[in-house]
């Protein structure tokens, strides 16, 4: 199916200096116009062939020299005719060649408008459309694996599967329904709740794998807290090995947070330095610490760092007490200028599995403190990127709310609640799986999907 009459037109390639621009057309003009524009050296534009020649103006003013090709819908990537001519990567060449196209009709894209010509010609479902944008923006490889596996249609078989299997049982629902008297197998109210609750369960599957799962893609949020002078800008120095953080001998040095992303050996992670803990009687100090507590609040991790020189803190204990024990991490920092281990931090010791002695200004202790990270957040949190299906929030939002209409279905038919009522819940259902892969969707919802996509892709 074509959905579209108007031949779009854009820059696909990052704003800025590059060694290759390219400038991306697709609808039924892409080829008129750009033959209109492009002189090739030695032989036509042919599909799937790169042409080489000069791309000039309307007014046949040579622009660049370029290489184009051709991909013929419905086989390319929108389902329509699709041109891509390789400049030079010179934003201003990319501008001229763009407003060229333009001036023959094209139009300039819409962020994400190719990828959703795509969905909308029928080349790959919503879920699909969506991995396209994971692929893009996956902080690590692993992010880049699962999406990869959307992208290839994993997740939406998996709906899809589950939605038919729905359908069938709505279909002997129905029988039920149309032909009450006659001698029909009907399924008995037992078997359907058993039938239901199983498709239930392997729907709340995929909405843990998104809870556990996230971590590939959003990354671990890990905050750094403590009093005052600790030492968490030095850590958060020494751990991603530059100055980012100013450090001073000054108590209240940080006032605001500071997020780093980094990469620990593949696992995303958000680091975050926050403002020091005291009793603190400035505003903006105040309303520093007011945004660190809420960060403690949203952290997968906490690391509180502690000044082993000095006996802990009323705010050190606070936490020490409130924090759940598997969130911890505590860094006795400052371990350069121990001599002996003073009785509070062996006292600590005892008690807390992971406590680590280090010193952000020596560099010691990091890698044992970093490991341990790594290693809680994938203790127990479910699917490796490998073969995983992981939903994205929106995908998730959806599978909620058929996994509640599930299970209700599943109580309502042990209660003896008539057939024909029990097949609307299947409807709804299937309605909310549907809206996972895009079979319907409501067009803001279509909008805000395509609007996170940059333009040109
Ligand atoms: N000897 C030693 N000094 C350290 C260490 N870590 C930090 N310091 C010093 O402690 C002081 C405070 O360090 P910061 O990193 O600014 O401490 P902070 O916790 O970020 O402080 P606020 O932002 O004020 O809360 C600085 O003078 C650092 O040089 C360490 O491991 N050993
Ligand atoms: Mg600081």
């Amino acid at each position: 199916m074509r959905y579209f009459q108007d031949t779009i037109a854009a820059i696909s390639t990052p704003i800025g200096v590059g060694a290759v621009g390219i400038v991306r057309l697709s609808g039924n003009q892409s080829l008129e116009i750009t033959k209109k524009l492009f002189q090739p050296k030695h032989k036509d534009l042919k599909p799937y062939k790169l042409t080489h020649g000069w791309i000039n103006n309307k007014y046949d003013k040579p622009l660049d020299e370029v290489l184009v090709s051709f991909m013929p819908g419905p086989g390319s990537y929108t389902g329509e005719d699709v041109i891509e001519i390789n400049c030079h990567g010179n934003p201003a060449i990319m501008e001229a060649v763009l407003e060229a196209v333009m001036s023959l009709g094209a139009r300039q894209a819409q962020p994400g408008e190719f990828t959703k010509r795509s969905f909308l010609n029928g080349k790959i479902d919503l879920a699909q459309a969506e991995a396209v944008l994971e692929m893009i923006s996956a902080p690590t490889e692993a992010g880049v694996f699962l999406a990869r596996n959307k992208l290839k249609g994993h997740l939406s078989r998996k709906i899809d599967t589950l939605r038919s299997r729905l359908q069938q049982l709505k279909e002997q629902l129905c029988l039920a329904v149309d032909f009450p008297e006659e001698e029909i197998e009907c399924l008995p109210a037992h078997e359907l709740a058993l039938r239901v609750q199983k498709c239930q369960r392997e729907v709340m599957g995929l909405i843990r794998d998104f809870e556990q799962g996230r971590i590939w893609t959003d990354g671990v949020l890990v905050v750094l807290t403590g009093r005052v002078n600790a030492g968490k800008s030095s850590l958060m120095n020494a751990i991603i090995g530059r100055e980012r953080a100013i450090v001073t001998e000054i108590p209240g040095t940080t006032r605001d947070y500071l997020e780093e992303a980094i990469n620990l050996q593949g696992l995303p992670v958000r680091l975050v330095d926050t403002a020091g803990l005291r009793e603190a009687f400035d505003q903006v100090e105040i309303k520093g610490m007011e945004k660190g507590k809420e960060l403690i609040g949203s952290a997968d991790f906490l690391v509180l760092v502690m000044d082993s020189t000095m006996e802990p803190s009323s705010h050190d204990l606070e936490i020490l007490d409130s924090m759940e024990p598997e969130k911890l991490l505590i860094a006795l920092n400052k371990w350069d200028l121990i001599t002996c281990a003073p009785r509070w931090t062996r006292e600590l010791e005892k008690k807390h599995p992971f406590i680590f002695r280090i010193s952000a200004k020596m560099g010691t202790g990091l890698e044992k403190l970093m490991a341990r990270i790594r290693q809680a957040a994938l203790t127990g949190k479910g699917p490796r990127p490998e073969g995983a299906l992981i939903p994205n929030l929106r995908q998730k939002s959806c599978l909620e709310k058929a996994s509640l209409e599930l299970l209700e279905l599943a109580r309502e038919a042990r209660a003896g609640i008539s057939y024909d009522l029990l097949s609307t819940r299947l409807d709804y259902a299937c309605s909310e799986l549907d809206q996972v892969t895009g079979r319907i969707t409501p067009d803001e919802v279509l909008n805000s999907i395509f609007d996170n996509f940059c333009i040109g892709k």
